[in-house]
């Protein structure tokens, strides 16, 4: 049987023990400055949205992706300046943009709009020359996470790609990323080694890497039923065991029609309205390229400057398919921004960004922060600093979290502890599509209390069961151990069983429970 060195935590700790580790550190580190404020840097971190970068080729669609998250077009989709230098998406109180140069400069750059559109201008200063954009804009689509824009990797240019590279090896200490989000319109060996690169950068695990195939519209030659086929595509892809040791989840997302969907005015749905009431044959034709589409004359009431700019807005994908659901009876431009959302992928990734990153932010913040102090006590040893050094690992062998993390990451491992079956059950547990006690122990959202207290009383004895087997594998008892402290400190935060004394068969039920 397990013995439990310490009881079930259903209450998360390792944010307030980073916290406590920091502070000591800022004592150790009082004389030295240079410490002193990586430290405080550090500090103040825990105290800033989760940062999650856009990474992945040029062209995959990143910075489309990071407007459609935020639902405003700020991050430049052309092939300017502006797409080969690393850009902070932050919420601020005011609109602003700064620059920061490599030798440590900093300038305010204008802020300018073009319909509705943020436009970026680096002025005098050459890409080559900028460390990163910092862009503060008045969003809630930025509140939970701070979003980062990546010029992307085989750019054209040498040293942009150079930079997404260093950026994401958080060479410069401060400023890397705590979580990932991956974009490739199809895996190929490239995609991988890029994504190994990436991981190691972030503490080597799969958790904190989500990966999106992009402009899923293309993948069936932009016929309607391109997204099923993007979606299978994906299935398969999340199987491939070069892939499952390195992202968590791989995703379809067409990023174009989410971000009409998201920036959908009344004037593009009575457009889309005019087209859905037209004749259907003409408008098919209409619709076999983009080219066609924009043609001056066509059979429908619609300016080809209205034409051009649902093209552009929306691809031809997201044309098709707002006629489409027009047709099939959509009657409001609520319900079509709604509906081009839910189609494009975009509401599924936010869900899985939410449950698998900014709503376990303080966890992985503290991940950060306890890999950058292990950095820094590695770069700058100091007298004292052992206290530090025990304290990392009081720290680490105490949380509950980090080993959680862990595991998430090592179940997708080809070796990894459990075969596929007691893998999902495992992933399931430990909360890696939805965090809810009852998808947790793969019940209905619907079951009962009383469902729900004899599911993790079941899932204990059955992860305690495995953990006891003698003919398993180190690892495997290891992990195994590790969900029994999940189901406990589970069972401990489910609501009391009607006074009933649990698991005990004597408790009787009150009347009317
Ligand atoms: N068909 C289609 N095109 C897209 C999609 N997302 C982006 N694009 C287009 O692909 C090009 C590159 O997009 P961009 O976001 O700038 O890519 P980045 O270089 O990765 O930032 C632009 O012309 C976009 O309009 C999509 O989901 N579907
Ligand atoms: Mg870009």
């Amino acid at each position: 049987m397990t013995e439990l060195a310490r009881a079930p935590q259903p209450g998360r700790a390792l944010p307030a023990d980073v916290r406590g580790l920091l502070d000591v550190a800022a004592d150790v580190h009082r004389d030295s400055p240079v410490a002193a404020a990586r430290v405080r840097a550090l500090q103040e971190r825990l105290d800033e949205p989760l940062r999650v970068a856009l990474a992945g080729r040029v062209k995959a669609g990143k910075s489309t992706l990071l407007n459609a998250l935020v639902g405003e077009r700020i991050a430049p989709t052309d092939a300017g300046e502006c797409t080969r230098v690393v850009t902070w998406y932050r919420r601020g109180a005011v609109p602003r943009v700064v620059l920061h140069s490599l030798d440590g400069a900093r300038r305010p750059l204008p802020v300018r709009r073009v319909r509705g559109e943020l436009r970026l201008e680096l002025a005098e200063a050459a890409a080559e020359q900028v460390e990163r954009l910092v862009v503060d804009w008045p969003t809630a689509g930025l509140a939970a996470a701070t979003l980062i824009d990546t010029p992307g990797i085989s750019s054209l240019s040498a040293e942009a790609s150079a930079r997404t590279q260093a950026f994401l090896d958080a060479g410069d200490q401060l400023s890397g990323a705590d979580a990932v989000v991956f974009l490739t319109r199809q895996f190929q060996p490239a995609d991988l080694a890029f994504l190994a690169a990436v991981q190691r950068a972030c503490g080597g695990l799969a958790t904190t890497t989500l990966s999106v195939l992009s402009r899923a519209d293309d993948a069936g030659g932009g016929q309607l039923d391109a997204l099923i086929a993007a979606g299978e595509l994906a299935r398969r892809t999340a199987e491939l065991p070069a892939v499952r040791a390195l992202s968590s989840t791989v995703l379809p997302v067409a990023g174009l029609m989410a971000l009409g969907g998201r920036t959908l005015r009344h004037a593009d749905f009575v457009a889309f309205r005019a087209l859905a009431r037209a004749d259907r044959s003409a408008v098919e034709t209409m619709l076999l390229t983009a080219d066609r589409f924009r043609r001056p004359d066509a059979p429908v009431d619609l300016s080809a400057e209205v034409r051009r700019g649902l093209v552009e807005r929306f691809g031809l994908f997201g044309v098709r398919m707002a006629v489409a659901l027009l047709r099939t009876g959509v009657q409001d431009a609520p319900t079509l921004a709604d509906q081009l959302v839910t189609r494009s992928g975009l509401a599924e990734l936010q869900r899985l960004l939410a449950v698998q990153f900014t709503d376990r932010g303080d966890q992985l913040k503290a991940a950060t922060a306890l890999r950058l102090l292990e950095r820094l006590l590695r770069e700058v040893p100091t007298d004292g600093d052992d206290v530090l050094w025990r304290g990392l690992d009081r720290v680490r062998s105490e949380s509950l979290e980090l080993p959680e993390l862990e595991l998430l990451s090592r179940t997708r491992l080809p070796d990894g502890p459990f075969p596929p079956e007691t893998r999902e059950v495992a992933e399931r547990l430990l909360g890696a599509t939805d965090p809810s006690p009852a998808a947790r122990l793969g019940l209905p959202p619907t079951a009962s209390a009383e469902q729900l207290r004899a599911a993790a009383h079941e899932a204990v004895r059955r992860w305690q069961e495995r953990a006891a087997d003698p003919l398993a594998r180190r690892t495997t008892v290891d992990a195994a151990e590790l969900l029994v402290l999940e189901a406990e400190s589970l069972l401990a935060a489910l609501p009391a069983d009607d006074g009933a004394d649990d698991g005990s068969a004597g408790g009787a039920p009150r009347p009317g429970a």
